[in-house]
Formats: structure tokens, C-alpha cells, sequence
């Protein structure tokens, strides 16, 4: 198959072994261009990122692991460090506050590939595919006859593979690797790496499962059971589908694989450095699980992959399950941005309502997991509980992970910042960078959702999608200033008239909807449930459906638990929130105040921060004035006015550092 007969596939080959659930697949990267808004960002991507990644892993020395022909460069990252976020490891065990990242460098070309591959989409780039191919040489290589492939293992630890599936990553970087291997053969017909991860994961098959004799293991870190699916839907391979929701049955499954790998190492199983294993969600097995817990990536690509067994498997208790574990997030463990996780400890979750906001680490591989998991909801039907979600993280919380010209990096994501939060150019753990890199490059992908007789639009913006519907082409073509302007025009081009259903989501921010078809008013109540609208109707070529979304600034308040927001307001036009810097407000953004009865204006800023539309306000501040050095008075502080503005929170710290806020004090 090539990359273009399998880019003519709504989303590969399905395979299936219970009755599938309505299933709506997202339509393969090429299949839909973006531009404006999401056409900008793709750009910085294929015209900056994709190199820049490779380049620094490679300044990294990420290439001298993998390369059979070079001398091993040991480890470069320390087991042992004075500093106290650095990694300290004695043995095959952790007692660090942190762990190694060299370990799972696999992931990072993984990640590193697939976005390359994404890029090559875009704009051609033959010195790029040509590194790449050399990469995946290197890996060819370094292959072993039985398939196993770990550069760490092979390379710095010989000796001890499948000895440490809790802390050392071996199946998470097989995941990362196999989605690699799958994008690059999607988009270049080249299938050296997909083989290669085929011979893997049939030695991964043959060394864990049920069967006696196999190990009853998973990985510490999920990521393999989404990447499963992938490989199992582009290959046509069932026994890749059994082996993901072997995964995720087994997970946390008594007697605790972790225990016994650990007595089976000589460690004391009760030695772990997380102390609980909610840190890696295998404190139960997954159909039981009513919490987010632990780490917050961890949790994401785990659901992702519940997601797509539950579509693949038409699995109900696992729905039932994701749909607990949706609502404990979503009511009371996400920021309003679509962050996720507020604590550097476990680089997750804490407890209901914990949200602060200057040491948020809402960690931008956790947002775009979120962006991966609320995606695979979508799978079991349009919804928009789980597509509202998804532009939310989309639009704030992950692309404020990367600068607008898809140089630098943030990986945590904090909602405030006394100035000294800046982007990075690399990170000793850099799973963020290649992780924005190849979510933002496939954007296209989490535009809509094709079932047999029907298209769900999940995501407005201007661009042209072209897919296959009843065995007839169609091409639609989405005219819109999305996100900076709710009107939406869609025209319809069926290579013949064709029935289906056109299902639109209404997003929950938009108080005032309406919807035409061919200039004749909708009706959108009638036709809308779980806030999508369908239109069921024999398309013909040149209908035109237009929505307006009303684009109303608004006041966004947190509910009361939440401690750290108690008496604030945040801003949201459309999907997007937005928050105050110092450079717009000359600093101490502690002491505005947004008075309720202020009123609120927007601005369209063509050439400000690649063109975005800024909010404005007349708002109150504690004015400079002499305190004679003194902390405390029985005085208050004088108050004078002052002019807000607020800019996007994904574009901040893209001009000179300084002070941000989301929350502002409520007036
Ligand atoms: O452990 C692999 C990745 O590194 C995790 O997903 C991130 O949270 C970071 O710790
Ligand atoms: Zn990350």
C-alpha cells in the first residue's frame, strides 16, 4: 500500500473483534489542508520544528545510542547528581525524585519521526526525509535477530530487558517507535520502519500475554495500547489489536505484575519511589478506576488507548468507565486553559479542586494527551461533552507549549508567572517538543469524524477536506476566520449527489447559534443533540451550509472549591483564553482588578503576535505610591484606574519576559 491509496482509507483497514460501536474515524492527515489559523501553526512546524528536532536530539546525543556503528556514548544524562531534581539510581531500581529521561530517548525519535512525517505532508523537506531514513537505518541495525529493539537496553544496560516494565519505559518507547513507523509509511511509502516494528511486536506478542508461559506484564508508562491500535488498523493485524486490550485487561490485575517483577529483581516492591502505583493507573484494573490519578500523561495515553478498544471491541464497560473518569476530570481536575495535572512531583494529579496557578506544572505532553484522549471519544459518536474539550486543550493549554515560530518550548504550562517562566530551547526531558510537534502537524486528522453515512465536523477553520462517503468522493471546504471569528461557511462537493449526514458541533461557549443550508434557516434546536446539529439530506455539489457562532466575550468564573481562583474572573472569546502581560500592562499584574461592571471590548491585531484579536478593558489598580517602608497600615492603598489588554494565553511569552496572569481579581 502506498502513502496515497492508504491516504484515500478513511483511517486504515478496521479490524474488529466484538461488535464495533458507532464508529466515526478521523480522516487521515493529507486528506484534509489547513490554513489560516491552524495553516500558520502547521507551518512553523514543517518549516522549523520538525529540523529543530532532529537537530537536537542529535546535539543531545541521542544518535550515538542508537547507531550500532558508533561507540556507545554511555550515560550521558547522570544516574547520580548534587542537584536534587536530578535522577539518583542504584542498580535496576529508582530512589530519585526524578528518573533518568535517557531512557527513553526511543520515544523522542519516535516522536521526532512522526512529526517529520506529518511535516513531509506539508512541504516537501528531502534533506530531512534523508535523515530520518538514516535514523531508521541506524534502528534496522541495531535490531536484534529475535526483533527486540531498545537502544538502552542494547546499548547502555545490556543484560537486563523485561526486568523493570514499571520505571524504565521499554514498552513506551516500542509505542512512540511503532506510531513513528506508521506515520512515516503513511506519508512517504516507505515501510523499513513499519517492519522493523512489526518484528518487534511480534517478539512483544510472543513474550506477554495470557497464554502460560508469557509474561503478565505492561508498561510503567502507557503509550503501546494506542500506538497498538494504529499498527493494528494500518496493517490489518488482529493479533497487534488483542495484544493493546491484552494491555489494558491486565492492568492492575492481582497478583500485581510490579510486585512480582520487583521480588523477581531482588528489590522490595514496597521501595518504590511513587509509593502507590495510582501513579501509573495500576492501582486497580481499568473497568474499576473512578479517579484521575498519578501522572498525568500516563493517565491520557492510557484512556486514549481504552478509547479505541472500546470503539474497536464495541467494549460498553469501558465506556462506562471512561465516562466516570471524563466527568472526574472535567469537573474538577482540569484549569481552564485544558491543562492538566498541577503538581512537578508526580507530574499529575493531586486532589479535587487543587489547582494553583503560578506553580501549575500542567505539563504540555499531559494537554495534548488530553487533546488524544477527548479525540477517541469522538470515535463512539459526536458528542460535543468530549469535542468542547478537545478545542479547549487544542487552543490554550497544548499549543501554548510551543512559541508561534516553532522554535522554542514550554513544558510546564502555568497560569501565571512573575516574569521568570520562559520558553527553552531544549529540556533534559524534552517528551514536550516532539510531542506539540507531531499533534499540531496532524491537526487535520482532529477536524472530523467519518462514519459509513455520515461526516461530524469536530473543528471550525479554514481549510478543504476530501473524503469517501458511499463510494463517492466528496470535497468540503470550510471558509472561516476561525478562531477570531465565529461565521463559518461550508460548502459541499460530492463527486455525485450522495445522502449522508453532515453532524456540526454547536460548541457549549457559544451562547447565540445559527445555522442555514443553502440560505433557508435551520432550525437549531430540532435538529441538535449532544451539541452537534445534523443535517441529513442527498448532498449535491455547491450546497453551502453556514453557521454563525457567536463570538461574546466572557466572564469566566471558577466554582468555589477551587481555592486559588476564589474572587477571580478569567477572559474566553470563542475557544480561546486569554490572559494579561507585563509588556501590555506595564507589570504588578497582581494588583488589577476587572471590575463586573467594566465593559469589555475586542480588537482585531493583525500584526501583533502573527495576528490575533486582543481584549480590552478600563480596570482598577493598587497605585505606586509611598508606603515609607513599611509592610502592613491601617490605610488602604489608594486605587486608580488602568487599561487592560489581554492577548491569547497560547501566544504569551513570545516578546520580551515579563509578568502573566489568567485569573484576574473580579471587581
Ligand atoms: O516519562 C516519559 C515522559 O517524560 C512523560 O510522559 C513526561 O511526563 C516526562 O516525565
Ligand atoms: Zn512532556
Amino acid at each position: 500500500m502506498t502513502a496515497t491509496q492508504s491516504a484515500k482509507q478513511p483511517a486504515g483497514k478496521t479490524v474488529t473483534s466484538g461488535k464495533p460501536m458507532l464508529a466515526f474515524r478521523p480522516l487521515p492527515v493529507p486528506q484534509v489542508d489547513v490554513r489560516g489559523f491552524w495553516g500558520d501553526r502547521v507551518d512553523a512546524v514543517a518549516s522549523r520544528t520538525a529540523d529543530i528536532l532532529y537537530e537536537r536530539c542529535v546535539a543531545a546525543r541521542m544518535l550515538e545510542q542508537i547507531d550500532p556503528d558508533r561507540p556507545s556514548p554511555g550515560v550521558v544524562i547522570p544516574f547520580h547528581s548534587p542537584s536534587p531534581d536530578e535522577v539518583s539510581f542504584t542498580g535496576n531500581e529508582f530512589t530519585g525524585s526524578t528518573v533518568t529521561t535517557q531512557m527513553f530517548w526511543d520515544s523522542d525519535w519516535g516522536k521526532t519521526i512522526e512529526t517529520a512525517a506529518y511535516s513531509l505532508y506539508r512541504r516537501r523537506n528531502d534533506a530531512l526525509e534523508a535523515r530520518i531514513d538514516a535514523v531508521i537505518d541506524m534502528y534496522g541495525k541495531l535490531q536484534q535477530p529475535d526483533g527486540y529493539l531498545s537502544s538502552w537496553y542494547q546499548r547502555i544496560q545490556p543484560g537486563l530487558r523485561w526486568t523493570n516494565l514499571r520505571d524504565c519505559h521499554e514498552l513506551y518507547c516500542a509505542g512512540h517507535l511503532i506510531e513513528g513507523a506508521v506515520a512515516y509509511y503513511q506519508a512517504t511509502g516507505k515501510r523499513k520502519l513499519l517492519d522493523i516494528m512489526c518484528r518487534y511486536v511480534d517478539h512483544i506478542a510472543d513474550t506477554f500475554g495470557p497464554e502460560p508461559g508469557k509474561k503478565k506484564g505492561y508498561c510503567g508508562h502507557e503509550e503501546i495500547e494506542l500506538a497498538l491500535v494504529k499498527l493494528a488498523r494500518v496493517t490489518g493485524q488482529q493479533k497487534y489489536m488483542d495484544l493493546a486490550k491484552y494491555f489494558i485487561d491486565q492492568r492492575g490485575q492481582e497478583p500485581h505484575y510490579f510486585d512480582e517483577e520487583a521480588r523477581a529483581r531482588g528489590a522490595d516492591p514496597k521501595a518504590y519511589h511513587f509509593k502507590t502505583y495510582e501513579y501509573n493507573q495500576s492501582h486497580r484494573p481499568v473497568r474499576e478506576q473512578d479517579k484521575v490519578v498519578g501522572h498525568a500523561v500516563r493517565a491520557m495515553y492510557l484512556f486514549s488507548g481504552m478509547a479505541d478498544i472500546a470503539t474497536e471491541y464495541g467494549d460498553d464497560t469501558l465506556r462506562v468507565a471512561l465516562d466516570r473518569l471524563w466527568d472526574d476530570l472535567t469537573t474538577k481536575n482540569l484549569y481552564i486553559t485544558g491543562g492538566i495535572g498541577p503538581s512537578a512531583h508526580n507530574e499529575g494529579f493531586t486532589a479535587d479542586y487543587d489547582l494553583p496557578n503560578e506553580t501549575a506544572y500542567a505539563e504540555t505532553c499531559a494537554s495534548v494527551g488530553l487533546v488524544f484522549w477527548a479525540s477517541r471519544m469522538l470515535g463512539m459518536g459526536p458528542n460535543a461533552r468530549y469535542a468542547d474539550m478537545m478545542e479547549r486543550a487544542l487552543y490554550n493549554g497544548s499549543i501554548s507549549g510551543l512559541s508561534l515560530d516553532g522554535s522554542l518550548f514550554f513544558y510546564e504550562n502555568p497560569l501565571e508567572s512573575r516574569g521568570r517562566h520562559n520558553r527553552w530551547k531544549w529540556h533534559r526531558c524534552p517528551c514536550c517538543p516532539p510531542n506539540i510537534g507531531r499533534m499540531v502537524a496532524s491537526i487535520g486528522s482532529y477536524f472530523y469524524g467519518l462514519s459509513d453515512d455520515a461526516l461530524a465536523v469536530h473543528l471550525y477553520g479554514d481549510s478543504t477536506a476530501r473524503f469517501e462517503i458511499k463510494g463517492l468522493q466528496v470535497e468540503l471546504v470550510q471558509t472561516s476566520n476561525y478562531p477570531w471569528d465565529g461565521a463559518v461557511s461550508i460548502r459541499v462537493e460530492p463527486q455525485a449527489p450522495v445522502e449522508f449526514t453532515l453532524h456540526l458541533r454547536v460548541p457549549s461557549w457559544c451562547r447565540k447559534a445559527a445555522l442555514r443550508v443553502n440560505g433557508a434557516a435551520v432550525d437549531l434546536q430540532s435538529v441538535t443533540s449532544d451539541g452537534y446539529a445534523a443535517i441529513q439530506r442527498e448532498w449535491q455539489r455547491g450546497d453551502r451550509v453556514e453557521l454563525e457562532l457567536d463570538m461574546s466575550i466572557a466572564r469566566l468564573f471558577a466554582n468555589p472549591e477551587v481555592r486559588q481562583d476564589i474572587g477571580r474572573v478569567a477572559l474566553a472569546r470563542g475557544p480561546l483564553i486569554y490572559c494579561v502581560e507585563a509588556t501590555d500592562n506595564a507589570g504588578q499584574l497582581h494588583r488589577i482588578t476587572l471590575p463586573r461592571t467594566a465593559g469589555i471590548e475586542a480588537h482585531a491585531e493583525p500584526n501583533l503576535l502573527g495576528g490575533v484579536v486582543t481584549l480590552s478593558a478600563v480596570g482598577t489598580k493598587e497605585a505606586a505610591e509611598n508606603w515609607d517602608s513599611g509592610l502592613y497600615r491601617t490605610d488602604p492603598p489608594a486605587v486608580e484606574e488602568t487599561k487592560l489588554t489581554a492577548v491569547p494565553y497560547f501566544a504569551w511569552d513570545n516578546r520580551e519576559p515579563g509578568e502573566m496572569l489568567v485569573w484576574l481579581r473580579d471587581g
